[in-house]
């Protein structure tokens, strides 16, 4: 049996020590040299310290959007660096990005930053910060209706190992007009009524990406709205082509559930938010669907005990990680604490949504810090009620939290 302090040892050993994979990033490998983001001023122009700053500052949005990235950069520095302390999760995420880097953010500002981050990441620069951060590898988010991202993938651009694919099927569930238009265009035979042929054509559009890209998931997000069955667009593709292709393919699809996009269009990329939504639609995609698998994730703090409780019934659903707004300390320990005592490890403990690639190294951060806290307390109580714990529990554990939890489904 551990003594105390070397119970908390193991954990924050095999916490701090684990190769983690981020199931669900927005990142790019530096060869889509497009779309790969990174370096100090979009650290800075994050959408989650845009709608920070626009509290503090009096500037009008359409006048912040007029300008150029680094100006923006400045003005949100002056807002939640120098006006205000940052104290928020995001502000302070730029100090401990700094920190890793060697910046004393006070004295050297933003420019100290500036000098340090690489604003167009080399494959050498990105494994840098992917291992500051212990991360081993990333899952991006790759959208078949862009037209830049298309391109790359159409030219079989070559890319760094440590970055897979999740087809992201948005505009297909979320925006048929558009994807109708577009799959059209691609050259498949579908029109706006959707029948058996259309049907089929859609099908076909799924398979030619999945062998081009070899996506670990499909994935959408929908809003609190999200039904299911429903007599819909939406309702139709999800139970005649998609669930299909991803029984066929064995692959899950993520449900990413309660976002209320645009209640404020004037903060664009800062304007979307969040309310409860029905457990329902899971319960019914899940029951009805047991071959197929379900990575599930709720917008709403809400939402997280229904999630878990659903979870304990269908071994198809993977609940993972603490979605944007809730990826705060007080919520990722709350319902890492709920999940674990509902469920066990039997989840995704967390996923980072980085945008910026500098963002992994915070996150990560945060996430093992919280983690530490909630298995230590755990651990502990196991120990005194008499389980003889050993280290290499702990590091199963930690390991299947941070990332075999989440290969074990997609190879299921
Ligand atoms: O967390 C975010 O950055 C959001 O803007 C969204 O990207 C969200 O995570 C999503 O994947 O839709
Ligand atoms: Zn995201």
């Amino acid at each position: 049996m551990a003594a105390q302090g070397e119970l908390a040892t193991w954990v924050r050993e095999a916490v701090a020590s684990v190769r983690v994979t981020d199931m669900h990033t927005h990142l790019f490998p530096p060869s889509f040299s497009a779309l790969q983001v990174s370096g100090a001023d979009n650290v800075l122009t994050y959408h989650y310290l845009i709608a920070e700053a626009m509290r503090v500052g009096q500037m009008p949005p359409t006048e912040f959007w007029d300008l150029p990235t680094p100006l923006q950069a400045d003005w949100i520095w002056e807002q939640l660096f120098e006006k205000t302390t940052p104290l928020s999760e995001a502000a302070l995420g730029v100090v401990q990005i700094a920190q890793a880097f060697a910046v004393d953010l006070r004295r050297e500002k933003l420019a100290g930053l500036r000098a340090k981050l690489e604003a167009t990441a080399t494959d050498v620069y990105a494994n840098h910060v992917l291992d500051l951060a212990g991360v081993d590898s990333v899952v991006m988010t790759n959208d078949p209706f862009d037209e830049i991202e298309r391109r790359y993938w159409e030219q079989g651009t070559p890319r760094n190992p440590r970055f897979h694919a999740a087809l992201r099927l948005d505009v297909l569930l979320n925006d048929w007009p558009r994807a109708q238009a577009q799959l059209s265009h691609s050259g498949y035979h579908v029109g706006p009524e959707l029948g058996e042929v259309d049907m089929a054509e859609v099908r076909r559009f799924l398979k030619d990406w999945v062998a081009k890209i070899k996506p670990v998931y499909f994935a959408f997000s929908a809003p609190d709205t999200f039904a299911f069955p429903e007599d819909s667009v939406r309702g139709r593709l999800l139970a005649e082509a998609i669930l299909p292709i991803c029984r066929e393919q064995r692959l899950p699809l993520a449900l990413m559930i309660g976002v209320r996009r645009q209640v404020n269009p004037s903060l664009r990329s800062a304007g979307d938010s969040t309310a409860k939504a029905s457990m329902l639609p899971i319960e019914a995609l899940a029951r009805r669907y047991p071959d197929n698998k379900f990575l599930v994730t709720f917008l709403s703090r809400e939402d997280q005990h229904e999630l878990a409780v659903t979870a304990r019934k269908f071994g198809n659903i993977m609940p993972f990680g603490c979605w944007w707004f809730l990826n705060t300390e007080t919520l990722v320990s709350e319902i890492s604490n709920l999940r674990l005592e509902l469920i066990g490890p039997t989840f995704v403990i967390q996923h980072s949504d980085a945008r910026v690639l500098e963002h992994v190294i915070y996150k990560w951060r945060r996430a093992r810090k919280v983690a530490t806290d909630v298995l230590t307390h755990k651990y502990q109580q196991l120990q005194d009620a008499g389980w003889d714990l050993t280290r290499e529990d702990v590091e199963r554990d930690v390991k299947q939290l941070f990332s075999q939890n989440f290969w074990d489904f997609v190879k299921r």
